[in-house]
């Protein structure tokens, strides 16, 4: 720490930092004294990556009561934080994009005006790190120095955020050397919004009920208040990765996804790729993560990412996608051996668990993860809870928004080119909800166009888990409701381009599917039984992209007959499979009348492709 650097706080006070020499970037180190001068820190510590301060950081949160070390023997080098009872999610109406026009944020987004939000923030940064560290955290989205990666730089009072940021990206020292003097880097300020008085103590999860999501898609900037959880707190994910790289993808003609990445390799030894997009509680982890059913074990299922891809086209054209990220932060409800045995492996050992419940034996525990649950266990909020008294309160051991944080490289399925620098070449993309009826369990489109329409009109079916009404059927873009950077009628324009620039240079372009797993019978039960079972699809798919797989035209796409899909040993029905591939054009029409309200709220701007898209599905309906 050898290089004193002088700034003037906003009282025109002289705030001199230390800054390590390995830091030769000018701007970055103004930029660090200017957000020290706004928000006052007690000191300033730069975040080397090293497993020392990961493990010193830790110690000190479970010194200050935010996290317990959980029983090594069980769970090695694992800790459970537990957060405030009201800092469990992310805020999507307290989340912003502020674009000089309003337009450009559209009307999916919150927007204010950059100028009035900037004053709003000036506030309420000001002072708002008093008696905390203020952590400097670089990290790139993608492996280090890969053409497709970006770095950014995330200024944070929040330990917990320091080493979540440490699993989920590429965190440290190394970030500065491929930064250099004068690199381009995406800054990001958080604080949990909780300044400490002198000598007050400190609660174990410091937050401010004022929250603020901030984003500035022309300066690549973002501000995050209030919030020490997620999506709201760990900037390198939602807010980074996809809603300003999504306006940067829009200005340099790339793409930045709600998807997952996988490789799938058929027995025969040939490789494919294919990026998928589901929205929330669809099991996108569980996809990436997928094991063949044992009859199907000559085919390999390998994960490359579980949540963000990063495409972008190469020098052949063909489009290419890198995994931004480096852990996985999963919904822990409903992960067990069963429904996702990779995840479960993942997790043996140096993870972060947020919001599950404690045993009395030091581990973890949460709803689904196994039939029989303890008989006595710590709730996510400290509470003792048995059996019992869940039957008789109702009360979640863990909360249904509980996460693990954990290396990607633990994951037994990694694919052995998920850190490759150049990314995988996507050969499909798949778009699928939650739907009890009327789509189909896969569906192929007739070209890109058909397939933007598909995704644009991807709509699931809320859970009970989600706030409002059950079973409705609610819009969700390409995934990207709550992601998007910028105006959704435009990002499907880009969609509409990228796909005319792989037409103008001949390249081989991804096809699109759409699927289903959740229809329902009459019974109210799940038909399709998911799963590992789904590699089914994914074997007719790749028939598609060979040209060897059969398939039926309807009103919607191509779907395959009973004849088309190798049952092997899973003995499922003509009558079952009848159930979860039939297009009623009754239903269609109805369903069509619908997409109408998606695109009345996205008019200004919307393709004409879509209209397009849609006349030409009616019109073979009306056949
Ligand atoms: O993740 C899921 N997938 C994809 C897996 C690769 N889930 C879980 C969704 C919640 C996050 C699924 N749930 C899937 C699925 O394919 N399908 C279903 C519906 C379903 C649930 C249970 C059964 C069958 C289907 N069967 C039994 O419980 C025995
Ligand atoms: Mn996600």
């Amino acid at each position: 720490m050898n290089q004193p650097a002088v700034v003037e706080d906003t009282n025109k006070n002289a705030v001199e930092i230390e800054v390590p020499a390995y830091v030769r970037h000018r701007r970055l180190i103004e930029w660090v004294q200017q957000v020290a001068a706004l928000t006052k820190p007690d000191r300033i510590e730069w975040c080397d990556g090293s497993q020392e301060e990961y493990d010193r950081l830790c110690q000190q949160m479970v010194e200050a009561g935010t996290m317990k070390k959980l029983n090594s023997a069980k769970r090695p080098n694992s800790f459970l934080a537990c957060s405030d009872p009201s800092d469990v999610a992310r805020v999507e109406d307290r989340t912003f994009i502020c674009s000089q026009r309003r337009e450009d944020a559209g009307p999916t987004n919150n927007w204010i005006d950059p100028q009035e939000m900037r004053t709003t923030l000036d506030g309420l940064f000001d002072g708002c790190m008093r008696g905390r560290t203020m952590y400097v955290v670089p990290f790139s989205m993608g492996p280090l120095g890969s053409p497709i990666a970006h770095i950014g730089v995330e200024l944070s009072d929040s330990p917990y955020v320091v080493t979540n940021m440490r699993i989920m990206t590429r965190m440290g020292r190394a970030v500065y050397d491929v930064l250099g003097a004068d690199g381009e880097f995406v800054p990001c300020v958080h604080s949990v919004g909780a300044p400490l008085a002198d000598g007050r103590k400190d609660v174990p999860w410091p937050c401010n009920d004022t929250k603020y999501i901030v984003h500035f898609p022309e300066k690549r900037e973002i501000w995050s208040f209030g919030s020490g959880y997620g999506g709201n707190a760990l900037l390198g994910k939602k807010c980074f990765a996809l809603r300003i790289a999504s306006t940067m993808g829009r200005d340099e003609g790339w793409l930045a996804e709600h998807m997952l990445i996988l490789g799938v390799t058929s027995p025969q030894g040939r490789k494919y790729h294919v990026a998928a997009a589901f929205p929330s509680a669809c099991g996108k982890t569980n996809f990436a993560m997928l094991i063949p059913p044992s009859d199907m074990n000559g085919w390999k299922v390998t994960t490359i990412g579980d949540d963000i891809a990063w495409i972008k086209p190469g020098r052949d054209g063909r489009l290419y996608a890198i995994n931004p990220e480096a852990g996985y932060f999963g919904v822990a409800p409903g992960t067990s051996e069963k429904t996702n045995f990779n995840a479960m492996a993942t997790l043996k050992e140096n993870v972060i668990f947020t919001n599950v419940a404690l045993t009395d034996d030091g581990d973890v525990w949460w709803e689904g993860m196994t039939d029989t649950p303890p008989a006595h266990l710590i709730d996510w909020q400290g509470r003792d809870w048995t059996p019992a008294i869940a039957k008789e309160t109702g009360a979640k051991a863990a909360h249904p928004n509980a996460r693990f944080t954990a290396p990607a490289s633990q994951c037994p399925s990694i694919d052995a080119d998920w850190e490759n620098p150049a990314g995988v070449p996507i050969d499909a993309f798949i778009f699928g909800g939650r739907r009890s009826n009327t789509v189909p369990l896969v569906t192929e489109a007739r070209d890109w166009k058909q397939g933007v329409y598909m995704a644009a009109t991807m709509g699931s079916e809320t859970t009970a888990a989600a706030a409002g009404q059950q079973g409705v059927v609610r819009r969700d873009p390409f995934a990207m409701l709550p992601f998007c950077g910028y105006n959704m009628a435009d990002y499907f324009g880009h969609w509409l381009k990228m796909g005319e620039r792989l037409e103008a240079t001949n390249a081989k372009a991804p096809k699109f599917f759409c699927v289903n797993w959740f229809r329902k019978g009459d019974d109210g039960k799940f038909v399709w039984p998911g799963f590992g079972e789904n590699m089914r699809v994914l074997n007719w798919m790749i028939g598609r992209i060979e040209g060897t797989a059969k398939g039926e035209e309807h009103a919607f796409g191509i779907s395959p007959r009973y004849e088309d899909i190798d049952w092997g040993a899973l003995g499922f029905s003509r009558e079952r499979f009848e159930q979860v591939i039939s297009v009623n054009d009754a239903a269609w029409r109805d369903e069509l009348a619908l997409h109408d309200e998606l695109f009345a709220k996205l008019k200004h701007g919307l393709p004409e492709a879509l209209p397009e898209a849609k006349a030409g599905m009616e019109k073979r309906l009306a056949a």
